[in-house]
């Protein structure tokens, strides 16, 4: 990624904002003029600048943070598992429960949800999503009219609230390891290999023309059988040699017990030996990994996708982020369930993980970045964009103008140095939002704090919900 301070003049300039304290690749800096073109690339970056006539942004500009795995229809699940059922709960019960609710997804519902979502997103710093995407059915487990209802309803649903999408249709095939068929609750999410090609074909159109990338996800190993694996990404790479795939992998121990008494092997050990792990994958969760895992699954360059907040609800475990540090693995964050939908809440769930395990302080800091707020800031965002498969990796020249400006009036920041309000702002968990806006691809989304759409999205939202739980 290269900074420049020389606007290429070829290109008239579509907006500008000046930062007095601005969060590049390299740090934070100060006077920054941010200049981008009519499709929200930034032209330039230059610090040291004078504001001239630019608008200003109320306080320090950080880079719009990827949310690398979403599943929308979860968010109107929330809090409705959060009771002991069986003697002891764990992530398989909790799976029984939301496959209830996903069968009762309609098309309207997940638009509605999903656009709700995608609207707390972006008031909450997330200017782009990777949509893992599997309720493809009707409830009956029948392919709708149109085949691909659902996810131009998530299209749908992103282009309405202004966010970025990387779109993930999911296959899903078997219910376990060994080609186990699939149950009856997982029907609206079965395709075969050439049905999910075709799926693709016919999202790209739709999907390039709102400016999101296609990509695949294999759900899991457990729902993905070799050779569909092989098929899938074959086929996927043959229409797009740079799409985005990402995968569940050893979130759970029974998963990786399941897996050595398939195949003798862990689930990552397996996956780097059959498929072409590269910087195109992403690896969700990898929970439970060993040191060799953690050393060979860094080396493929692979986003290693954790989603803190939904690890911890589940009950998965704990990342171990130093360790993959050290092999410089690349990372970035997702809110998967939604049980927390704030970009700032996952960095701090991810150091407070570490601290705990740890029992140190400022685990995720890094050799060049002594704040770790700023340090995972950084980082986040570019291992999100390289998930993402998209130009979002920051506040450089060429990559896509995705801004956050907080509040430098806000009661928790005010009067503090700009690294240390971005510190404030990840650890200091207010009662109030101190982001006041945010743009996506240049196109302002949110202001003093609110989405144009937030009473309207909320309202579609909460009829949505209640019409879903009442459908039981
Ligand atoms: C999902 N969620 O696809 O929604 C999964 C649960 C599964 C997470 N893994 C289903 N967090 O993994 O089988
Ligand atoms: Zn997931």
């Amino acid at each position: 990624m290269s900074l420049s301070n020389v606007t290429d003049s070829s290109t008239p300039i579509a907006g500008r904002l000046f930062a007095a304290d601005a969060l590049l690749p390299t740090g934070w800096a100060r006077n920054v003029l941010l200049q981008w073109d009519a499709t929200g690339r930034l032209l330039s970056v230059a610090p040291d600048a004078a504001p001239g006539d630019a608008p200003q942004a109320r306080g320090p500009v950080v880079p719009g943070m990827p949310n690398l795995h979403s599943h929308a229809f979860q968010r109107a699940f929330v809090g409705l598992t959060e009771y002991r059922g069986e003697s002891q709960d764990s992530f398989w019960s909790w799976r029984n429960l939301m496959y209830r609710f996903a069968a009762r997804i309609t098309p309207e519902s997940l638009e509605a949800i999903a656009t709700w979502l995608y609207i707390e997103m972006l008031e909450a710093g997330y200017t782009s999503v990777c949509e893992f995407h599997y309720v493809h059915h009707d409830q009956d487990g029948r392919p709708y009219a149109d085949d691909a209802t659902l996810s131009l309803a998530l299209l749908r649903a992103a282009h309405n609230a202004g966010m970025g999408i990387t779109l993930l249709p999911v296959l899903y095939q078997t219910s376990g390891f060994g080609a186990k068929p699939p149950r009856a609750d997982q029907a609206r999410f079965i395709r075969s290999t050439d049905n999910m090609l075709s799926l693709l074909e016919r999202l790209a159109p739709a999907t390039r023309a709102q400016g999101g990338v296609l990509g695949l996800a294999p759900h899991s190993l457990r729902a993905v059988p070799p050779d569909s694996l092989a098929a899938a990404v074959q086929g996927l790479t043959a229409l797009n040699p740079q799409a985005p795939i990402h995968i569940h992998i050893a979130e759970q121990t029974q998963e990786v017990e399941d897996c050595i008494a398939w195949s003798g092997q862990r689930p990552v050990q397996w996956l780097l030996e059959h498929a072409p792990v590269d910087e195109r994958w992403c690896l969700v969760h990898a929970t439970h990994m060993t040191p060799q895992e953690y050393l060979d699954a860094a080396r493929t360059g692979a986003v290693a996708g954790i989603c803190p907040t939904t690890e911890a609800n589940l009950g998965d475990g704990i990342f171990d982020m130093p360790l993959w540090l050290q092999h410089g693995g690349r990372w970035g964050v997702g809110s998967d369930s939604h049980a927390c939908v704030n970009a700032a809440e996952e960095l701090l769930m991810l150091e407070y993980g570490q601290r705990l395990s740890l029992r140190q302080r400022n685990v995720l800091a890094s050799p060049g970045q002594a704040e770790v707020a700023t340090a995972m800031t950084l980082q986040a965002v570019q291992g999100g964009a390289q998930a993402s498969g998209r130009a979002i990796g920051g506040l450089a020249v060429g990559q896509q103008a995705d801004l956050v400006a907080l509040d430098a009036q806000h009661v928790a920041l005010a009067g503090l140095p700009a690294h240390s309000m971005l510190s404030s702002h990840v650890f200091g968990s207010h009662r109030t939002s101190a982001i006041d806006s945010l743009w996506v691809a240049g196109v302002q989304r949110v202001s003093e704090g609110r989405h144009a759409l937030h009473d309207t999205g909320a309202q579609a939202f909460l009829a949505a919900r209640s019409a879903t739980i009442a459908a039981d």
